[in-house]
Protein backbone atom coordinates (compact mmCIF):
# COMPACT_ATOMS: atom_id res chain seq x y z
CA UNK A 1 0.00 0.00 0.00
CA UNK A 2 1.53 3.52 -1.41
CA UNK A 3 1.33 5.89 1.60
CA UNK A 4 0.64 9.53 1.07
CA UNK A 5 2.60 12.07 3.53
CA UNK A 6 -0.13 14.85 2.47
CA UNK A 7 -2.17 16.64 5.60
CA UNK A 8 -5.47 17.77 3.25
CA UNK A 9 -7.74 20.08 4.70
CA UNK A 10 -11.38 19.89 4.34
CA UNK A 11 -14.13 22.59 5.45
CA UNK A 12 -17.80 21.38 5.96
CA UNK A 13 -20.18 23.30 6.30
CA UNK A 14 -23.63 21.69 8.28
CA UNK A 15 -26.98 23.58 7.92
CA UNK A 16 -29.80 24.18 6.13
CA UNK A 17 -28.23 26.00 3.16
CA UNK A 18 -31.26 27.05 1.03
CA UNK A 19 -33.33 25.63 3.90
CA UNK A 20 -31.94 21.63 2.54
CA UNK A 21 -30.25 19.64 4.99
CA UNK A 22 -26.92 19.22 3.28
CA UNK A 23 -23.17 19.63 3.84
CA UNK A 24 -21.70 22.52 1.93
CA UNK A 25 -25.28 22.95 -0.38
CA UNK A 26 -24.62 19.16 -1.36
CA UNK A 27 -27.68 17.02 -0.37
CA UNK A 28 -27.18 13.73 -0.33
CA UNK A 29 -28.42 11.41 -2.51
CA UNK A 30 -28.62 7.66 -1.41
CA UNK A 31 -26.93 5.35 -3.49
CA UNK A 32 -28.82 2.41 -4.62
CA UNK A 33 -26.16 -0.26 -5.01
CA UNK A 34 -22.96 -0.87 -2.63
CA UNK A 35 -20.58 2.33 -2.91
CA UNK A 36 -17.82 0.42 -1.84
CA UNK A 37 -18.24 -3.14 -4.50
CA UNK A 38 -19.47 -0.70 -7.17
CA UNK A 39 -18.26 2.53 -6.91
CA UNK A 40 -18.75 3.30 -10.76
CA UNK A 41 -22.87 3.53 -10.32
CA UNK A 42 -23.15 6.00 -7.47
CA UNK A 43 -23.66 9.45 -9.22
CA UNK A 44 -21.17 11.92 -6.78
CA UNK A 45 -20.71 14.40 -9.11
CA UNK A 46 -21.77 17.10 -7.46
CA UNK A 47 -20.34 19.97 -9.59
CA UNK A 48 -24.17 21.64 -10.04
CA UNK A 49 -23.69 22.48 -6.26
CA UNK A 50 -22.19 26.57 -6.43
CA UNK A 51 -20.94 28.43 -3.62
CA UNK A 52 -24.35 29.58 -2.59
CA UNK A 53 -26.73 27.07 -4.47
CA UNK A 54 -27.95 23.82 -3.19
CA UNK A 55 -27.73 20.19 -5.77
CA UNK A 56 -28.70 16.74 -5.03
CA UNK A 57 -25.26 14.34 -5.36
CA UNK A 58 -24.02 11.24 -3.19
CA UNK A 59 -21.68 13.92 -1.84
CA UNK A 60 -18.11 12.28 -1.24
CA UNK A 61 -14.68 12.72 0.06
CA UNK A 62 -11.45 10.90 -1.66
CA UNK A 63 -8.87 10.58 1.28
CA UNK A 64 -5.81 9.36 0.34
CA UNK A 65 -4.05 6.42 1.82
CA UNK A 66 -2.12 7.07 4.75
CA UNK A 67 -2.56 11.19 4.61
CA UNK A 68 -3.72 13.29 7.77
CA UNK A 69 -6.78 14.55 7.52
CA UNK A 70 -8.00 17.90 9.28
CA UNK A 71 -11.55 18.75 8.99
CA UNK A 72 -13.40 22.14 9.91
CA UNK A 73 -16.90 21.42 10.86
CA UNK A 74 -18.91 24.55 10.30
CA UNK A 75 -22.06 25.77 11.58
CA UNK A 76 -22.39 29.13 9.76
CA UNK A 77 -23.97 31.40 7.16
CA UNK A 78 -27.77 31.52 6.12
CA UNK A 79 -28.58 27.54 6.49
CA UNK A 80 -27.02 28.00 10.76
CA UNK A 81 -30.19 27.30 12.65
CA UNK A 82 -29.30 24.72 15.42
CA UNK A 83 -26.27 22.43 16.71
CA UNK A 84 -25.60 19.55 15.24
CA UNK A 85 -24.14 16.30 16.57
CA UNK A 86 -21.72 14.99 13.67
CA UNK A 87 -21.27 11.03 13.39
CA UNK A 88 -18.43 9.06 11.44
CA UNK A 89 -18.21 5.42 11.14
CA UNK A 90 -14.99 4.08 10.85
CA UNK A 91 -12.91 6.48 13.04
CA UNK A 92 -12.56 8.11 16.46
CA UNK A 93 -11.13 11.11 15.45
CA UNK A 94 -9.52 13.93 17.47
CA UNK A 95 -10.85 17.12 18.35
CA UNK A 96 -8.03 19.65 18.18
CA UNK A 97 -10.35 22.70 19.08
CA UNK A 98 -14.10 23.29 19.59
CA UNK A 99 -14.62 26.95 19.18
CA UNK A 100 -18.39 28.29 20.35
CA UNK A 101 -20.35 31.82 19.48
CA UNK A 102 -20.55 34.79 21.92
CA UNK A 103 -24.01 34.88 23.79
CA UNK A 104 -24.81 37.15 25.63
CA UNK A 105 -26.83 37.07 29.12
CA UNK A 106 -30.03 38.10 26.87
CA UNK A 107 -29.25 35.70 24.66
CA UNK A 108 -27.78 36.93 21.43
CA UNK A 109 -25.09 35.02 19.39
CA UNK A 110 -22.23 36.84 17.97
CA UNK A 111 -21.08 34.16 15.63
CA UNK A 112 -17.13 32.99 14.95
CA UNK A 113 -15.20 35.36 13.18
CA UNK A 114 -12.66 33.14 12.16
CA UNK A 115 -14.07 31.61 8.97
CA UNK A 116 -14.62 33.39 5.44
CA UNK A 117 -18.01 32.07 3.97
CA UNK A 118 -17.15 34.01 0.65
CA UNK A 119 -15.69 36.34 -1.07
CA UNK A 120 -18.26 38.99 -2.12
CA UNK A 121 -20.84 38.34 0.70
CA UNK A 122 -20.73 38.85 4.32
CA UNK A 123 -21.21 35.44 6.60
CA UNK A 124 -24.82 36.10 7.40
CA UNK A 125 -25.30 36.52 3.91
CA UNK A 126 -23.61 33.62 2.51
CA UNK A 127 -24.84 29.86 2.59
CA UNK A 128 -21.18 29.09 3.18
CA UNK A 129 -20.42 26.30 1.36
CA UNK A 130 -17.44 26.58 0.18
CA UNK A 131 -15.45 28.16 3.41
CA UNK A 132 -11.80 28.87 4.38
CA UNK A 133 -9.86 30.58 7.10
CA UNK A 134 -9.51 33.98 6.95
CA UNK A 135 -6.22 33.52 8.34
CA UNK A 136 -4.86 31.81 5.83
CA UNK A 137 -1.44 30.86 7.55
CA UNK A 138 -4.24 28.52 9.56
CA UNK A 139 -3.98 26.54 6.30
CA UNK A 140 -1.33 24.81 8.82
CA UNK A 141 -3.21 23.83 11.65
CA UNK A 142 -0.39 24.13 13.91
CA UNK A 143 -0.96 27.50 13.54
CA UNK A 144 -4.05 27.79 14.88
CA UNK A 145 -4.06 29.59 18.34
CA UNK A 146 -5.98 27.41 20.69
CA UNK A 147 -5.07 23.96 18.90
CA UNK A 148 -4.48 20.89 21.00
CA UNK A 149 -2.13 18.30 19.16
CA UNK A 150 -0.85 16.89 22.28
CA UNK A 151 -3.68 15.20 24.31
CA UNK A 152 -6.54 15.53 22.48
CA UNK A 153 -9.85 13.46 23.19
CA UNK A 154 -11.00 10.94 20.45
CA UNK A 155 -14.68 10.82 19.58
CA UNK A 156 -16.64 9.59 16.67
CA UNK A 157 -19.78 12.19 17.57
CA UNK A 158 -19.66 15.99 18.05
CA UNK A 159 -22.01 18.70 18.38
CA UNK A 160 -20.74 20.96 16.37
CA UNK A 161 -22.16 24.24 18.00
CA UNK A 162 -24.46 26.62 16.13
CA UNK A 163 -22.06 29.68 15.42
CA UNK A 164 -19.06 27.94 16.15
CA UNK A 165 -16.66 25.27 14.52
CA UNK A 166 -14.82 22.14 15.44
CA UNK A 167 -11.45 20.77 14.02
CA UNK A 168 -11.22 17.26 13.77
CA UNK A 169 -8.38 15.08 12.85
CA UNK A 170 -8.02 11.30 11.39
CA UNK A 171 -5.46 9.66 9.23
CA UNK A 172 -6.54 7.61 6.17
CA UNK A 173 -5.48 4.42 7.58
CA UNK A 174 -8.32 2.30 6.98
CA UNK A 175 -9.66 1.72 3.58
CA UNK A 176 -13.34 1.51 2.70
CA UNK A 177 -16.70 3.73 2.21
CA UNK A 178 -17.45 5.41 5.38
CA UNK A 179 -20.83 7.33 6.16
CA UNK A 180 -20.63 10.65 8.26
CA UNK A 181 -23.58 12.74 9.15
CA UNK A 182 -25.87 14.45 11.71
CA UNK A 183 -27.25 12.00 14.14
CA UNK A 184 -30.57 13.75 13.94
CA UNK A 185 -31.95 11.27 12.07
CA UNK A 186 -34.11 13.58 10.03
CA UNK A 187 -31.38 15.55 9.25
CA UNK A 188 -29.78 12.57 8.04
CA UNK A 189 -31.76 11.03 6.30
CA UNK A 190 -32.72 14.34 4.32
CA UNK A 191 -29.70 14.46 2.97
CA UNK A 192 -27.04 16.36 6.13
CA UNK A 193 -24.87 13.30 5.45
CA UNK A 194 -21.29 12.56 3.12
CA UNK A 195 -19.24 9.04 2.33
CA UNK A 196 -15.65 9.26 3.03
CA UNK A 197 -13.97 7.12 0.25
CA UNK A 198 -10.99 6.40 2.23
CA UNK A 199 -7.89 5.16 0.62
CA UNK A 200 -10.23 3.60 -1.76
CA UNK A 201 -7.46 3.08 -4.32
CA UNK A 202 -6.77 0.23 -2.62
CA UNK A 203 -10.41 -1.04 -1.13
CA UNK A 204 -10.77 -3.36 -4.26
CA UNK A 205 -8.38 -6.12 -2.61
CA UNK A 206 -10.72 -6.68 0.01
CA UNK A 207 -13.77 -7.33 -2.08
CA UNK A 208 -13.75 -11.37 -2.17
CA UNK A 209 -13.99 -12.80 -5.68
CA UNK A 210 -17.25 -13.75 -6.80
CA UNK A 211 -19.05 -11.67 -4.26
CA UNK A 212 -22.86 -11.14 -5.68
CA UNK A 213 -23.29 -7.25 -6.30
CA UNK A 214 -26.47 -5.34 -6.07
CA UNK A 215 -28.74 -6.51 -8.86
CA UNK A 216 -27.34 -9.22 -9.67
CA UNK A 217 -30.34 -11.26 -8.67
CA UNK A 218 -31.85 -9.82 -12.00
CA UNK A 219 -29.48 -11.46 -14.21
CA UNK A 220 -29.86 -14.56 -11.96
CA UNK A 221 -33.54 -14.07 -12.34
CA UNK A 222 -33.36 -13.80 -15.83
CA UNK A 223 -31.54 -16.35 -16.91
CA UNK A 224 -33.85 -18.70 -14.79
CA UNK A 225 -36.37 -16.98 -16.24
CA UNK A 226 -35.21 -17.87 -20.12
CA UNK A 227 -34.14 -21.61 -18.74
CA UNK A 228 -37.79 -22.23 -17.44
CA UNK A 229 -39.05 -20.48 -20.65
CA UNK A 230 -36.97 -23.15 -22.86
CA UNK A 231 -38.36 -26.00 -20.58
CA UNK A 232 -41.95 -25.06 -20.98
CA UNK A 233 -42.10 -24.63 -24.72
CA UNK A 234 -40.01 -27.48 -24.79
CA UNK A 235 -42.14 -29.33 -23.24
CA UNK A 236 -45.32 -27.64 -25.04
CA UNK A 237 -43.57 -28.83 -28.03
CA UNK A 238 -43.13 -32.72 -26.77
CA UNK A 239 -46.66 -32.85 -25.42
CA UNK A 240 -47.87 -31.49 -29.27
CA UNK A 241 -45.43 -33.85 -30.83
CA UNK A 242 -46.81 -36.93 -28.28
CA UNK A 243 -50.53 -35.63 -28.80
CA UNK A 244 -50.75 -35.70 -32.72
CA UNK A 245 -48.57 -39.02 -32.83
CA UNK A 246 -51.21 -40.62 -30.52
CA UNK A 247 -54.11 -39.63 -32.66
CA UNK A 248 -51.94 -40.06 -36.23
CA UNK A 249 -51.51 -43.79 -34.63
CA UNK A 250 -55.67 -44.14 -33.58
CA UNK A 251 -56.48 -43.39 -37.35
CA UNK A 252 -54.25 -45.79 -38.66
CA UNK A 253 -55.37 -48.55 -36.23
CA UNK A 254 -59.10 -47.70 -37.66
CA UNK A 255 -58.26 -47.42 -40.99
CA UNK A 256 -56.58 -50.99 -41.19
CA UNK A 257 -59.39 -52.41 -38.86
CA UNK A 258 -61.58 -50.94 -41.46
CA UNK A 259 -59.92 -52.34 -44.67
CA UNK A 260 -59.65 -55.86 -42.63
CA UNK A 261 -63.69 -55.76 -42.07
CA UNK A 262 -64.31 -54.48 -45.49
CA UNK A 263 -62.29 -57.56 -47.31
CA UNK A 264 -63.73 -60.12 -44.61
CA UNK A 265 -67.26 -58.81 -45.39
CA UNK A 266 -66.63 -58.97 -49.32
CA UNK A 267 -65.40 -62.79 -48.77
CA UNK A 268 -67.94 -63.48 -46.30
CA UNK A 269 -70.34 -61.94 -49.34
CA UNK A 270 -68.99 -64.01 -52.15
CA UNK A 271 -68.76 -67.42 -50.88
CA UNK A 272 -72.91 -66.97 -49.91
CA UNK A 273 -73.00 -66.59 -52.94
CA UNK A 274 -71.34 -69.56 -54.48
CA UNK A 275 -73.78 -71.77 -51.98
CA UNK A 276 -76.62 -70.39 -53.22
CA UNK A 277 -75.52 -70.85 -56.30
CA UNK A 278 -74.14 -74.40 -55.52
CA UNK A 279 -77.65 -75.06 -54.02
CA UNK A 280 -79.59 -73.57 -56.63
CA UNK A 281 -82.22 -76.53 -57.82
CA UNK A 282 -81.55 -77.73 -61.38
CA UNK A 283 -84.82 -77.11 -63.27
CU1 LIG B 1 -28.44 18.01 12.27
Amino acid sequence: MQESTETALHFLNFGFSKGKSSINGRIFRWPTVSALTQPSEVDNDCSKCTDEDTCHCSHSLNLKTGSDIIMVLLNLGTGAFISHHIHMHGHTYKVLKMEFPEVTIDGNFTFTNDIECSDTLPNVKSSCNNARWKNSSWNDYKNIPGINTIDAVRKDTIVVPYGGYVIIKIKAANPGVWFMHCHIDKHMVEGMALMLNESFENTGRFIPNGLPTCHSYLTEMSGKLSASSVSQTSSTTDSTTYGLGSVVGILLVVILLLIVYIIWKKRTGSTTSNDMAMHQPRL
